[in-house]
């Protein structure tokens, strides 16, 4: 089974700055770790990183398009911004987990509100990088659950 792995807008900088919010590790890392992770569930992965809106829902298209079976999306501050990104997910038939390295419902207001929550699977927020590996392991679960491996 095939997964795409979509980062949104500056999850580059992860590891560079702002480390006591974000962690030390860098999106390279994570995300090597988390196909290696990907390997022992028998999933590849294809992650893709943008700080680019359309690129993101271009990802998102191309991902029902080639069959994939799911997405794990962390659209950084699209999240409380994009009903485009939203509409895109909610027009393929991937179901989707949202992951956020921080708790975004103990942050500032205005991160509270996720507008691709209601249109995703679940979401994971407060662990850091191991939220991906969460997301990773609670996607696989439900696509067999749902017989759709
Ligand atoms: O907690 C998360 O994963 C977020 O999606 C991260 C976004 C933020 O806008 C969301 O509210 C929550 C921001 C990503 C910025 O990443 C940086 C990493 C290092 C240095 C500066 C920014």
């Amino acid at each position: 089974m095939k997964l795409m792995v979509l980062n949104g807008p500056n999850l580059n900088l992860l590891g560079t700055r702002e480390p006591q919010v974000y962690g030390h590790d860098t999106l390279n890392q994570i995300m090597d770790d988390l196909t290696v992770e990907a390997a022992s569930l028998e999933c590849e992965l294809e992650s893709y990183q943008s700080n680019h809106e359309g690129d993101l829902i271009d990802q998102v298209q191309r991902a029902q398009r080639v069959k994939m079976s799911g997405i794990i999306i962390n659209p950084g501050g699209y999240t409380h911004t994009s009903v485009a990104l939203r509409d895109a997910i909610s027009g393929v038939d991937l179901p989707t987990v949202e992951v956020h390295l921080s708790n975004i419902h103990a942050r500032e207001e205005f991160r509270h509100h996720s507008y691709i929550a209601p249109v995703a699977v679940g979401q994971i927020v407060g662990f850091g990088a191991a939220g991906y590996r969460l997301a990773l392991h609670a996607l696989v679960r439900y696509l067999n659950e749902q017989g759709r491996v």
